[in-house]
């Protein structure tokens, strides 16, 4: 079990800190981690959850697995020769993250249980003033972990509320309730949904699964590591290491069909089609299940027990839309009602308007939620915001991938970050924001490069746009560049302000 850090408790002193670290996913941890082993050990991390892990902790629906290979989804830094799966499940990756916790011994400065409910700037102190449900805090520098995929999206749905059954979104599954020989619905057919109703169409009397939007999806080379493969991983040296680089690179080469020349798609999306057809023989499935945009508008999915559950007699693919839950079942927009004795709601989380974007108020007062209602969430390097001084963000604007491990893209964000504590550090630097000019250039090359991407052009509504209709979500270019401009800190692209010139 993990230790508990001492908080600072209601009513108490606010407990006064050089870094606070929110959230503690792959990214929160392992800026504890690389915090720790830069020497910079006045940090503490708040972690809403009981445990390290973030989305890996909390996605404990049956099936639950990732679609990047294990390889390449751990850190560089801890290495895992004993990933039992090219396509490590869950459970296996929520016992790598805890371990890891362990090994770098960063336990201790975690705070479990800790919701944060508000960040403020406070410039006359030039800190941030952070309430959480275990007490206040005063920070120098906030580095926010919170992740894309943290606040699961509930559907608009008349008579939602109503329902009289069992209702969980799949990010919050009850495991107490057995879906064994029960009537079950899912709405969603994305990353979530497709690996959740296999599962339960195995278990289910009868399984509804909603679809609004045929997903693509591709086979997934999911299959145990054999004995000489394990032991080639942990014991020849490099092998690991070789593996991972081909893994990479092999991932890295689709960037080229995704955000430069979606031609480049063509063979994939052939290579779909093909799994399709093989996999679902019925014309009147097929052409439910054949999707009407370009692959890799939306993420592409892996699977190859999703097309044989629907085919399966127990499971009707229902693509004529929720019309209103009623306290029995669905009706969808033909008017038929669908009796159920569970909903599962796979509908995904708020990525672009997450509710954590409220609470935080930077320097001149507007919370992070209304400088993103104008302009759509934009930072420098996925890393910094202007009017937010002296805070980082993780996974930040325009840091997420279609394709390959965010691990990859934390680890670059990591060096950046680390890099930036040593400059103030050196420089005696008490604030510093990044420069709106320099933020604005920064965005319009970005918007520029995904104006011709799939994720744009691709002919379908996904997560990664936001409402005004703009990619604020992922990077188009290959990783390797994103890790080459976020290689050192560049303070000319700041307005800082020395610790001798604060006010006093
Ligand atoms: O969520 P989603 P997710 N009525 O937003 C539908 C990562 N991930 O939890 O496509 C009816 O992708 C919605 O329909 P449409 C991965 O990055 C990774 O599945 O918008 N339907 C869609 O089908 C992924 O992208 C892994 O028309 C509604 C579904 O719900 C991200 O998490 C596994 C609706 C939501 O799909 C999110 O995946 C799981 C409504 N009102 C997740 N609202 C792996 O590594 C939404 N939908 C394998």
């Amino acid at each position: 079990l993990p230790v508990t850090g001492t908080a600072a408790k209601a009513g108490t002193a606010p407990r006064e800190i050089d870094t606070l670290i929110i959230g503690s996913g792959f990214a929160g941890l392992g800026a504890a981690i690389k915090l720790s082993q830069a020497g910079k050990k006045n940090f503490v991390v708040l972690e809403r959850g009981s445990d390290v892990g973030g989305t890996w902790r909390d996605n404990t629906y049956p099936g639950a697995a990732c679609d990047v290979p294990s390889h390449l989804y751990s850190y560089s830094f801890a290495l895992n020769p004993d990933w039992t799966r090219s396509f490590s499940r869950q459970p296996e990756i929520q016992r790598y993250i805890e371990s890891v916790s362990r090994k770098y011994n960063v336990l201790d400065k975690h705070v479990f249980n800790c919701d944060v409910q508000s960040a403020r700037w406070d410039a006359d102190r030039a800190r941030w003033m952070v309430e959480t449900s275990q007490g206040s805090f005063v920070a120098k520098f906030v580095v926010s972990a919170i992740g894309a995929l943290c606040e699961p999206s509930l559907p608009d749905i008349k008579g939602i509320e109503g329902f009289e059954g069992e209702i969980f979104h799949s990010a919050q599954w009850n495991h107490d309730y057995d879906l064994t020989g029960k009537r079950v619905a899912v709405i969603g057919t994305g990353a979530s949904a497709i690996q959740i109703v296999p599962q339960l169409a195995a278990k289910a009397e009868q399984l509804d699964v909603y679809q609004r939007t045929a997903p693509w999806i591709l086979p997934r080379a999911d299959r145990e590591y054999t004995a000489a493969e394990r032991f080639a991983f942990k014991h020849l040296p490099g092998f690991q290491k070789l593996s991972r680089l081909g893994i990479y690179l092999m991932r890295e080469t689709q960037v080229v069909g995704l955000a430069k020349a979606p031609v480049f798609m063509k063979p994939l999306q052939l290579t779909a089609q093909i799994h399709l057809r093989r996999q679902i023989k019925d014309p009147v499935l097929r052409r439910k299940v054949t999707p009407n945009f370009q692959i890799g508008c939306k993420r592409m999915l892996i699977s190859n027990n999703y097309y044989p559950a629907l085919a399966q007699s127990n499971v009707d693919l229902v693509t004529d839309g929720v019309a209103e839950v009623t306290a029995t079942g669905i009706v969808d927009r033909t008017g038929r009602t669908r009796e159920v004795d569970a909903i599962v709601v796979a509908t995904g989380f708020h990525v672009t308007d997450s509710p954590t974007f409220a609470g935080i108020f930077g320097k001149d007062g507007r919370s992070a939620a209304e400088v993103f209602e104008r302009s759509g969430q934009q930072g420098y390097k996925g890393s910094a915001i202007a009017n937010f001084p002296n805070m980082f963000f993780l996974v930040g604007p325009n840091t997420g991938l279609g394709h390959t491990s965010m691990v990859y893209m934390i680890e670059s964000q990591l060096n950046y970050v680390v890099d930036a504590l040593d400059v103030v550090e050196r420089n005696d630097i008490g604030t510093i924001e990044v420069r709106k000019d320099v933020q604005d250039a920064y965005n319009r090359d970005l918007q520029e490069k995904l104006s011709h991407s799939v994720w744009n052009n691709g002919g379908c509504a996904s997560w990664y746009l936001d409402k005004h209709g703009n990619n604020t979500t992922l990077w188009p270019g290959f990783t390797f560049e994103f890790r080459g401009i976020t290689r050192t800190f560049d303070l000319e692209a700041y307005d800082s302000v020395n610790v001798a010139d604060l006010p006093a």
